[in-house]
């Protein structure tokens, strides 16, 4: 039996009338550095609900990290430098996007929600350049910067509850850091959220096949 049947399955018995959802949200403490390989961040929920988060960036390529310097400026040199907003007084930041992946495993949740799911993440994250010189300083660097994110719950990719549910998950203004080893980031107030919608049931799924096939 192949996943898409299996879940099909657990709509119709479990949720004969239609498969609880929603939105939740939830706070997290996350540990991890973008400075070590691999880039990795992870903690658990503090508020909201009990479980974990977590994310790890594609460092493929980047120098190693014996050589902190280097490791860095390989990161802002391709990631961020050319991304300089200058355009409004007190907000002078880098912007860059890095790819990456995510775990999300609600232990203890609202029904609907326990379970774990993972998927693609590409985190935008910001820069601030607080003394608005255009250079990144040690002080900025090691400053709170912004991470925020969203990601995608694909139906029959997620373990538990969310095996059945599809819909959007989100990283919302997260503090950052990037101080060189051994130290390593801490984020005390992160909080994300998810909004979950059912997957399509076996007959909706009949259903749209029925009708694609009326146009080939
Ligand atoms: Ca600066
Ligand atoms: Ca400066």
């Amino acid at each position: 039996m192949n996943k898409v049947i299996a879940c099909a399955i657990v709509i119709t018995v479990a949720f004969p009338v239609s498969a609880l959802a929603g939105m939740l949200f939830f706070g997290w403490e996350l540990t991890g550095t973008i400075m070590d390989s691999p880039a990795e961040y992870s903690g658990a929920m503090t508020w909201g609900a009990s479980g974990s988060f977590g994310f790890v960036l594609d460092d493929t390529g980047w120098p190693d990290p014996s050589n902190q310097v280097a490791r860095w400026d390989h990161i802002f040199n391709t990631y961020f430098a050319v991304n300089y907003d200058n355009s409004t007084p007190g907000a002078y930041n880098w912007k860059g996007e890095i790819d990456g992946w995510y775990t999300l495993e609600f232990t203890s949740a609202p029904p609907g929600f326990n379970g774990s799911v993972a998927g693609e993440f590409r985190p935008e994250i910001t820069l601030r350049d607080i003394d608005e010189d255009g250079i990144f300083d040690p002080f900025e660097r090691e400053g709170e910067n912004l991470i925020n994110g969203s990601f995608t719950i694909l139906c029959n990719v997620g373990t538990g509850e969310l095996e059945c549910q599809r819909g959007t998950g989100s990283m919302q203004n997260n503090y950052i850091s990037f101080p060189y080893l051994p130290a390593t980031d801490v984020m005390p107030n992160g909080s994300g959220s998810v909004n979950l919608f059912a997957c399509p049931s076996a007959n909706e799924a009949t259903s749209w096949g029925n009708i694609k096939a009326l146009y080939r």
